[in-house]
């Protein structure tokens, strides 16, 4: 349902030239950032950035046709954020897969226009989160539309005891083929198999023939930089190129037939044109926050269209 005092309000309050907001699907209200760098939406619930385009280019974030946008379910698709953990609660099954955030009604703290286009939503602690999780907090999604898409989460601790989070920027991307594209940037980078539940070590760049869900852990070799991570899409005739920063870890994930089949917002077929490469602080990469203190995990999107790498 279509809230138009809410819509209005949010336009009086922070609309500028090349930001408004807007009804989206479900009537959920979203940000709509138009500029000549490209386009971008980002909907309150669950400060979720659902679209990326570059203006001379294709969409770059991958969205499922059977996405949920009920306001209760986690927008499948785009770029969840997770947060307080990563995957399932450690101890306690009945809590949600990758926490409460991508679940949650964000606000929208400020907006910037000029040649970049800027906005930052928030997400604080509530007697609602603190029953799931003991812990007073605020987060910040800073989404920045220039030449990339910049995405940085911002965790504030703001209570009196420290605690430990695995958050993940949880971006979808599309693909022309899964099956003709690859990642480079982890080679020889140790991982986690989920679902072998076994470490292993890359060798080359990823390819997909099977469902791949992985843990990577950055520096290959001790005291490396994280190297971006980069899709060589030869079907859409592209790369994107992934960078991190306040992260030594990234998730790739690709649910690829069976999975595919048992996700009820997720097409059967939905693997073929999709892959997930997430900036995270999972597994050994976690993070521990002091009262007062912040942590900041930033993914940066750039897309080369192969036109462009021919010169
Ligand atoms: O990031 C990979 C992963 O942890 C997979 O195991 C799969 O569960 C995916 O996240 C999607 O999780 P969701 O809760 O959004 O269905």
């Amino acid at each position: 349902m279509r809230d138009e005092s809410l819509i209005d309000e949010l336009n009086e309050r922070h609309g500028l030239d090349g930001i408004r907001f807007d009804s989206g699907q479900g009537g959920l209200p979203k940000a709509v950032l138009t500029s000549r760098h490209g386009t971008a939406e980002i909907y309150l619930h669950g400060g979720h950035v659902t679209h990326y385009q570059p203006s001379d280019g294709e969409p770059v974030l991958w969205m499922s046709d059977e996405a949920v946008f009920d306001g209760n379910k986690a927008i499948r698709g785009g770029i969840p954020v997770v947060f307080p953990w990563f995957g399932p609660h450690q101890t306690d099954k009945g809590q949600p897969q990758h926490g409460f955030a991508r679940n949650a009604t964000w606000k929208v703290d400020s907006t910037a226009s000029g040649d970049e286009l800027a906005i930052v939503l928030s997400l604080a602690s509530t007697l609602a989160t603190k029953r799931i999780w003991p812990h007073d907090f605020k987060l910040k999604l800073s989404t920045t539309l220039a030449q990339s898409l910049e995405v940085s989460l911002t965790i504030q601790n703001t209570g009196d005891k420290h605690f430990e989070v695995s958050p993940a920027l949880h971006t979808y991307f599309v693909v022309g083929d899964i099956r003709k594209t690859s990642i480079t940037g982890f080679e020889d980078a140790h991982f986690v198999d989920q679902l072998a539940d076994e470490q292993r070590q890359q060798r080359g760049s990823i390819t997909f023939g099977e469902e791949v869900d992985r843990i990577y852990f950055a520096g290959a070799k001790p005291g490396n930089p994280v190297r971006p991570a980069v899709i060589m899409d030869d079907t859409l005739g592209r790369r994107i190129e992934i960078s991190s920063e306040g992260s030594q870890s990234s998730v790739v994930w690709n649910p690829w037939i069976d999975k595919s089949k048992r996700m009820s917002d997720f097409p059967d077929d939905g693997y073929l044109t999709m892959v997930c490469v997430e900036t995270a602080n999972a597994a050994d990469d976690s993070r521990m926050i002091e009262p007062g203190k912040t942590h900041t995990m930033t993914q940066s999107i750039h897309v080369v269209s192969q036109d462009a790498q021919k010169g």
